[in-house]
């Protein structure tokens, strides 16, 4: 008898002492990763678990060095993991006071298809269609809403709750989206937010946006989890579909462990009183800029409830790089789109590019940098500033030729107005070095909906449309412009950010389905399909040259051409109909007499006409 419970008793030490009391980041690594060293994070609850000491048993894994902190919960390991290092369990084992304690960290097979089957990079043959996924479809109704958590509670009737939208639910549509001609998904963050509700000027809100990080490694359990995740996007790749992940480096949420329990207080940026950023990018690139205002751009909080993260310190920094790494891998990320891009430290940013780079060379990344001048936008970019600091981005969110299409769709015709301000927008292009890497929309999750922006004018949504599709950049669409939802940001950005209709259970229409759509909203469905779908197979509209001719009393007209095709996109905004001849545009129309305008399908010689407020996109022919 004795012998037996001695047996329990030994199995029951083995048992205690690999149980994983502590908390590790990166969760796991990959096996031949070119990043070969790791910074792995030990959070324990025992405040004196930093006195303990560290080996570490693993072929080809070494334990470099140890570093300790204010905080007794934390140890971080700097490891070695050598190229050769095969897939299992690394043991870390602990000693204090004589007693050892073992944990285990994995080392994974890499994702298979690296550049081929993920980390592919978005380009402007692809379009993007933004979703936010609480307000999408909800294919899952059972993780709508957890008691354990923070926010604990769904409600459809409120827009600043959770809807109970999933990963599922996109997933159950990825057919709708390859129909309208999609070729890339991004998505609103799907990391954990496990955050209270926060009172805002609208009411009390949830963080049902994803902009709440809490736990990097996890994804919300209401999204469906890593799991479902990982299901998204190899059914999104199975359909030959790309996927974009959406990186907050600035910023946490306040119940975030790195806000309140980190290893030191300067992993966030503290101020004595509270002190929110100016949102001011002149600050960072004016000529006559102040230090302390490029202080309080970068350093100064977004919203109170946001603490901002300081990228300065090399721990924080090493996190954010190996997460990003971490993330393309396990779930075969495509594409980065950073947000609030230009109010993080600058040398980090171009760092965690670069690592990313080195890991993925065909991965793209686009930061959202919110600005009102081509320069400023420019500047985050790769760009051709005469400049001492220079960003490594490849490309950014493009808000001023944004602007310029709502000033041309909007404006009167006048010398710096309506599409001649467009003109001069796309003339600044030279600033960039590369135009076409930028991500180009009519909209996005906070902004007024485009056909509320138009004044639900069907011609300007056409032409605005045509624009974004026809534009030089990457095509962003977002999720209902199609089906025509509208709204502006009143009272709240929520009122842009309703359910797809047809998205969740009870739902009167389902307008993922023809029968379920108005005439109009099928038009507008048919109008975005009939020029994406051509898109994909024109090389002039994505890989092509741009030339653009002056406009002319509210007539807009430029080209896309390459050696193959060129296209002549017509778009006039004044409400008379102008009488157009090829022989005007020589430069670009030699050689070619007739063409036909890919939307209507008509054929046109070499004097045509076009509608008051029309629209054509002309493929040319000799
Ligand atoms: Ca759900
Ligand atoms: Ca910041």
């Amino acid at each position: 008898m004795k012998k037996i419970w001695s047996a329990v008793a030994a199995l029951l030490f083995v048992i205690s002492s690999t149980a994983q009391e502590v908390s590790m980041y990166p969760t796991h690594w990959f096996a031949g990763m070119n990043r070969d060293r790791v910074q792995l994070i030990l959070k324990s609850e025992d405040s004196q678990f930093s006195k303990s000491t560290v080996r570490v048993q693993y072929p080809g894994v070494s334990l470099l060095r140890t570093h300790r902190f204010s905080n007794g919960k934390y140890l971080v390991l700097d490891l070695a993991v050598n190229k050769s290092a095969q897939p299992g369990n690394v043991s870390i084992i602990t000693t204090a006071n004589n007693q050892s304690k073992t944990y285990t960290w994995t080392i994974k097979q890499r994702r298979e298809g690296r550049g081929t089957k993920f980390a592919q990079g978005v380009t402007a043959k692809d379009l993007i269609y933004l979703i936010m996924p609480d307000r999408f479809s909800n294919g899952d109704p059972s993780n709508d809403q957890f008691a354990n958590m923070h926010d604990n509670g769904s409600d459809r009737n409120d827009v600043l709750r959770r809807h109970g939208g999933d990963l599922k639910g996109i997933q159950n549509h990825i057919d709708y989206m390859k129909e309208l001609g999609v070729t890339a998904l991004w998505m609103t963050p799907v990391i954990e937010n496990n955050m209270p509700l926060n009172k805002e000027a609208a009411g009390m809100m949830s963080g049902y946006h994803g902009y709440w990080f809490t736990d990097h490694y996890k994804v919300d359990p209401r999204m469906g989890g890593n799991n479902s995740y990982k299901e998204l996007s190899d059914a999104l790749h199975a359909n030959g579909m790309k996927l974009i992940q959406d990186a907050v480096y600035n910023h946490i949420g306040s119940h975030h462990w790195m806000a309140q329990d980190p290893p030191s207080p300067d992993w966030v940026n503290r101020w004595d009183k509270y002190t929110g950023s100016n949102h001011r990018d002149e600050a960072l690139f004016g000529r006559y800029a102040s230090e302390k205002d490029k202080k309080q751009m970068l350093d100064g909080w977004f919203v109170p409830h946001l603490p901002d993260v300081n990228q300065r310190n090399p721990f924080v920094a090493n996190f954010l790089i190996q997460h990003a790494i971490w993330s393309t891998e396990e779930f075969g990320v495509d594409g980065w789109r950073v947000d609030t891009y230009k109010y993080c430290d600058e040398p980090f940013l171009n760092r965690i590019n670069d690592a990313l780079l080195r890991e993925y060379p065909k991965l793209t990344i686009f930061g959202k940098a919110w600005t009102n001048t081509v320069t400023g936008s420019a500047y985050f970019t790769r760009n051709n500033l005469d400049i001492p600091f220079k960003h490594n981005a490849e490309g950014v969110t493009d808000f001023p030729l944004n602007s310029a299409i709502m000033a041309a769709l909007n404006q009167p015709f006048g010398w710096t107005e309506g599409v001649n301000k467009l003109y001069m927008t796309l003339a600044q292009d030279i600033l960039y070095k590369e135009p076409k890497n930028n991500c180009i929309f009519l909209d996005n999750h906070d902004m007024d909906r485009f056909l509320s922006v138009v004044n639900e004018d069907m011609n300007r949504y056409k032409q605005g449309i045509a624009l974004l599709l026809t534009l030089r950049g990457i095509p962003q669409l977002y999720y209902g412009t199609e089906i025509l939802m509208k709204n502006f940001k009143n009272p709240s950005d929520a009122m842009v950010r309703l359910d797809f209709p047809g998205g969740f259970e009870g739902d009167a229409k389902n307008k993922f389905t023809v029968q379920g759509r108005t005439t109009a909203e099928q038009q507008a469905f048919d109008y975005v399909k009939a020029i994406a779908q051509y898109r994909k197979k024109s090389t002039a509209l994505t890989t092509g040259k741009t030339m653009q001719f002056l406009p002319v009393d509210g007539l807009y007209v430029y080209f896309r051409y390459d050696d193959q095709h060129t296209v002549m996109c017509v778009i006039n905004t004044s409400s008379s109909v102008k009488k157009l001849s090829l022989a005007d545009y020589s430069e670009r129309t030699r050689g070619f007499t007739k063409g036909k305008d890919i939307i209507s399908g008509t054929s046109i010689g070499e004097n045509f006409e076009v509608a008051a407020n029309g629209t054509m996109i002309i493929e040319l022919s000799k």
